[in-house]
Parts: structure tokens; sequence; C-alpha cells
């Protein structure tokens, strides 16, 4: 059965999925259900959210449950994703969780406050999610001037799963926003680097991804 993954790519944990596995050098197919149908929420996501992921051996949620699996079924082919040292997997495995718990949530505040109003994003509700943004994003910038990637040298999940927060928030907020990437040199920088990977080229240039410009 070949890899099938469900939900759009205008979700980032979608796409996060999806850029696992092409760095993976896998193939997949991009399957829209209703997400709130009995089907779905038997078979897929009890919780209802994207996405969902299947091949011929598992039905999995949680995006980062999946990238885990691919990582490790897939682990002699494509690009290892896990961390080349104990010390690696360790600290790829923390910033997942930073992700989880630390990042996501101003990240997606902001993304509400201005896609509520993109044309002129209503200050009293972006500048509190902008300050919040600021405060998790100088924790990155912190670290990342001391090591290349989030686990350290080695590029894995925990840079691919931030990979399409920053790439959604470049296509959807204005130079003046963008500022909180542009004024921090680690954090810009690496963000230009895991974006630049072919994978990610690849993905983004789908035609289901909504904001892909020729
Ligand atoms: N922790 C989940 C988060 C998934 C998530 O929040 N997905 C959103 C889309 S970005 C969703 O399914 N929203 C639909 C809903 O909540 O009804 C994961 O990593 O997969």
């Amino acid at each position: 059965m070949a890899i099938k993954i469900y939900g759009p790519f205008r979700s980032p944990f979608v796409m996060a999925v999806a850029l696992a596995i092409y760095e993976k050098d896998q193939e997949f197919e991009l399957l829209m259900m209703d997400i709130k149908s009995p089907e779905y929420l038997n078979n897929f996501n009890p919780f209802g959210k994207i996405p969902s992921y299947q091949d011929e051996d598992i039905t999995l949620f949680e995006s980062k449950a999946i990238m885990r699996y691919i990582a490790t079924k897939f682990a002699d082919e494509g690009t290892p994703l896990l961390g080349s040292t104990i010390v690696e997997q360790a600290l790829c495995n923390q910033w997942l969780e930073v992700h989880s718990h630390s990042f996501t949530q101003p990240m997606v505040e902001m993304a509400r406050a201005i896609r509520g109003n993109p044309q002129q994003p209503d200050a009293s509700v972006s500048k509190p999610a902008l300050e919040r943004v600021n405060n998790v994003l100088d924790t990155y910038e912190a670290r990342l001037s001391t090591s290349k990637y989030l686990a350290g040298e080695s590029y894995t999940l925990a840079d691919i799963t931030h990979t399409p927060f920053f790439y959604i928030f470049n296509a959807i907020t204005d130079d003046e926003n963008k500022k909180c990437i542009t004024s921090r040199p680690h954090l810009h920088a690496w963000i230009q680097d895991i974006s630049s990977r072919p994978a990610w080229k690849k993905l983004t240039e789908r035609p289901e991804n909504p904001h892909y410009k020729q």
C-alpha cells in the first residue's frame, strides 16, 4: 500500500509529515476526508484532527509520532532525522517538545491575528501575539547562535517540524511583522537554510500547496 496522508497543506502539521517522507526519499498520496465524519473519527483520529497517516502496517495520528515512525521505519534511506549521537537524539526530542508546548501556540495566535484582517491587522490583537512570538524567538536565536540546527550539527525532525510554520508565517505576514525573524541573524540564517533543502522545495511546489507561487 502506498503511504497516505490525510489533510490539506494549509496545515503546518500535515506539511511537516510530508516533509519527513520526502527527506526519506519516499512518496505519498495526499487525501482529504471530512475529519468530523464517523468514518474518520472511527478509523483515523478519534480527536477529529489532521494529519493522519496510513501505510500497510499502521494507521497513526499526531504529527510528531508519525514523523518519528517514518524516521525509524526508513532509517537506512534518505536523510537521517533522529540525530547522529545520543546527545543529538535527546536534544531533537527536547526541541520537538518545545515546538509543542512553547512555540506553536504563540505562532498560531499570531497567524490568527493576521488572518483576521490581512490588510490591516488589528493592533490590539496582533501586538500581544507578536510580543509572545518575540519572546519565544529569543530562545531560538540564543540556541541557533551556538549550533547549526536545533539538535546540534545534524538536521533532524526538530528542524522539520518548524519549517512549515515559518513558511506559512512568511507567506501571510508583512515586512513589519517579518522583522521578528529578520532582526535575529542566527534564526534568519537557519530558516533560510532549512527552507532551501531540495525536499522542502519539492513539497512547496506541489499543486496542493495554497501558498505556491509560480
Ligand atoms: N498535535 C497535533 C495537532 C494537529 C492540529 O491541531 N491540526 C489542526 C490543523 S493545523 C486540526 O486538525 N484542526 C481541525 C480542528 O481542530 O477541528 C499534531 O501534531 O498532529
